[in-house]
């Protein structure tokens, strides 16, 4: 029975490994630190972020809290963490997403405030804000593209009003169907289409900001941001192991298990004979 138990456990630990490594991210930033200049990025790239303009304590630095069960960062104006250019970055097809609240919806953020972005030349060359010049307030996800000599922005979005309360939001944009989508909780609001491709510069990724700008900045709290190399919707990922619990409930089962098994063993045929070999071998 406990040989089934481990096995079965092990089975476990290991599918939840191969799905794991299945979800092509590129970066994941939980903002679970806490405290620091440094947000880790978790999807085992090293695409730590920095907190602000600089290694130090600085003006530009968000700041952390915590909430209940969330820990987090706080935003305000020209506050961001910045990522440093990586070519992972900037892939053909791209998701963003990023657990977000608004501290103030009446009388902020306004408009034109990114949650999370690539800067690109003019704009981003992806990002999720909140609308700018006519667009109305609410959320879109938007690429920065160049195609036939002109550049421009595709955004999918609706002007929907923000409220207090924690949302996920999802943008991705498909370059083999040339298509942005935008959900939020799940909801798919917004789909656009146009032949076009992303245009990047090498710019570092941001969050709460989209570039070297003290404009443009997200005014709430963030949870997490993810980015992915590849166009998914929210059902795709709603798998991903954040945290494993069961994964390190298994582990501690399987320790267990073994630790057990060791002493049933020991118990049975009396001294440790793995010591006794090792002490002999001196
Ligand atoms: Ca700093």
């Amino acid at each position: 029975m406990r040989k089934i138990l481990v096995g079965l456990m092990g089975l476990g630990l290991l599918t939840w490994g191969a799905h794991a490594r299945a979800v092509p991210l590129v970066g994941e930033w939980l903002l679970d630190e806490g405290s620091g200049q440094t947000a880790a990025d978790t999807s085992g790239h090293g695409l730590d972020a920095q907190l602000g303009s600089s290694p130090a304590v600085d003006s530009s630095d968000p700041t952390w809290f915590t909430d209940g069960s969330v820990t987090g960062q706080h935003f305000q104006a020209g506050t961001y963490d910045e990522v440093p250019f990586d070519p992972l970055l900037e892939p053909l097809s791209v998701t963003l997403e990023v657990r977000a609240r608004w501290n103030d919806p009446v009388n902020q953020p306004g408009s034109a405030s990114y949650l999370a972005a690539k800067p690109g030349g003019l704009g981003p060359s992806y990002g999720l804000y909140t609308g700018a010049g006519s667009m109305a307030r609410g959320i879109y996800f938007a690429i920065g593209y160049s195609s036939g000599g002109s550049t421009g922005f595709l955004a999918a979005g609706q002007g929907w009003l923000w409220d207090t309360a924690w949302h996920t939001f999802v943008g991705s944009w498909d370059a083999s169907t040339s298509t942005a989508r935008l959900w939020r909780d799940g909801q798919l609001l917004a789909t656009r289409t146009a032949p076009v491709s992303i245009a990047y510069d090498g710019s570092p990724f941001r969050i709460g900001s989209f570039a070297k700008s003290t404009l443009f900045t997200f005014q709430g709290d963030i949870d997490f941001v993810r980015l992915y190399d590849r166009a998914l919707a929210p059902d795709q990922l709603a798998a991903i192991p954040e945290p494993p619990a069961w994964a390190l409930l298994a582990a501690g089962l399987v320790s267990l298990s073994v630790l057990r098994y060791r002493r049933q063993r020991a118990a049975t045929r009396g001294p440790d004979t793995a010591s006794r070999t090792r002490s002999e071998a001196r």
